[in-house]
């Protein structure tokens, strides 16, 4: 069918404004007359004109009569831009296929029908979903949870000794870098802090940096940790009966956030809760495998990024990935579903989703 066509282009051309309209949603338009593409839109940039009214710019007088594709439901409000559904009617379309509908702004399909416009919503509704998850997340007002993991082959992230320079390729490390310019905070663990003594930075001056986060319960780490180099904010998670605080901490870029670890090593959502009291609404944690079990096993994560190694490293007490408990039975495993492998150099990335 040549719905599914055209909607399959609005999805695509949405994609091209990637890391450019957070918070708002990636939406992409095309408008379709005897079968012809005539107009082709999509949201760019944050604040910037919406999916549709750039395809109807594009079509111009061809949108008389003509059909639209937009993979999210026209907007009836006025935000930093007009309503949608607005131009869509001066410009005489006759039909508007979307394919998820949108419950920030309702009422977009209503005024459309009052307006003798023949509405279909759902064509590609899956893919579209998928593609503004981010967006969904935010008006639901729960922060994104992204795992990040170097392994070897064999699932190890340091050997016995605690070695864990360098698992993976150059290229992986640079494309992580990248990776945390898409995120409001990157979160580690104590023990990770205190043997990799990381920055946590994109190591781009053109790059945004996130927020570091660490969870050190006893506030233990040393006055000279990279995190504390005051060069970008750094979020301590502690524990809330911890009471004497060191003086080293008592100054701008540092933000201590008390919380009670005992019931967040049992609930993950607690620290994700805490972070999203301090407006941190997309989060990439990047280890060790306490935290990472305890994030995954609380159901606090929505996908992971994990960076395989052609390495084997082997050893009982070497750190797997996952660490905790584990799971008993295989049939209570996690399930990771649409994964999806990419080379870089001689590593594999696995991405997948577990929500
Ligand atoms: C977008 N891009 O292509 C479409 C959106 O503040 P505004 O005026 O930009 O409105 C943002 C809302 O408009 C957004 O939350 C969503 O409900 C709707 N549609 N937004 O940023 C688009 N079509
Ligand atoms: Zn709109």
């Amino acid at each position: 069918m040549n719905g599914n066509k055209y909607m399959q282009i609005a999805l695509d051309l949405a994609k091209k404004g990637n890391g450019r309209v957070c918070t708002n949603p990636l939406v992409g338009c095309v408008i379709v007359k005897d079968n012809k593409i005539v107009g082709r839109g999509w949201h760019h940039c944050f604040g910037g004109n919406h999916a549709e009214v750039n395809a109807l710019i594009d079509a111009r007088k061809n949108a008389e009569g003509a059909d639209l594709y937009v993979t999210l439901e026209p907007c009836n409000s006025y935000g930093k831009r007009p309503p949608c559904t607005l131009a869509i009617i001066k410009a005489g379309i006759k039909r508007v296929y979307y394919a998820v509908p949108d419950s920030n702004v309702s009422g977009g399909r209503e005024i459309l029908e009052r307006n003798n416009i023949e509405i279909h919503e759902g064509l590609l509704k899956k893919q579209s979903r998928i593609l503004i998850r981010d967006y969904l997340k935010h008006l639901k007002n729960k922060p994104k949870v992204s795992i990040k993991a170097a392994m070897t082959l064999d699932g190890k992230i340091a050997t016995y000794k605690y070695d864990s320079k360098w698992i993976t390729s150059e290229k992986s490390r640079n494309f992580v870098h990248k990776m945390r310019a898409c995120y409001d905070a990157v979160l580690i663990g104590m023990n990770t802090a205190l043997k990799d003594n990381p920055f946590l930075t994109t190591h781009s001056k053109n790059l945004k940096n996130p927020v570091r986060v660490v969870i050190d319960s006893k506030l233990e780490l040393p006055k000279s940790h990279h995190l504390f180099d005051a060069c970008i904010p750094t979020v301590i998670i502690y524990d809330s009966s911890v009471t004497s605080i060191p003086k080293y901490l008592n100054r701008e870029g540092i933000i201590l956030s008390p919380v009670n670890i005992v019931t967040a090593k049992k609930d993950f959502n607690v620290i994700i809760k805490k972070l999203n009291s301090l407006s941190i609404k997309r989060i990439l944690i990047e280890g060790g495998s306490e935290i990472i079990a305890s994030a995954l096993f609380s159901d606090a994560v929505d996908d992971i990024y994990f960076f395989i190694a052609p390495k084997i490293i082997g050893g009982r007490t070497a750190l797997p990935v996952v660490g905790g408990t584990g799971v008993k039975k295989m049939s209570e495993s996690l399930r990771i579903k649409n994964m999806k492998v990419k080379k870089i150099d001689s590593d594999l990335l696995i991405i997948g989703q577990i929500r």
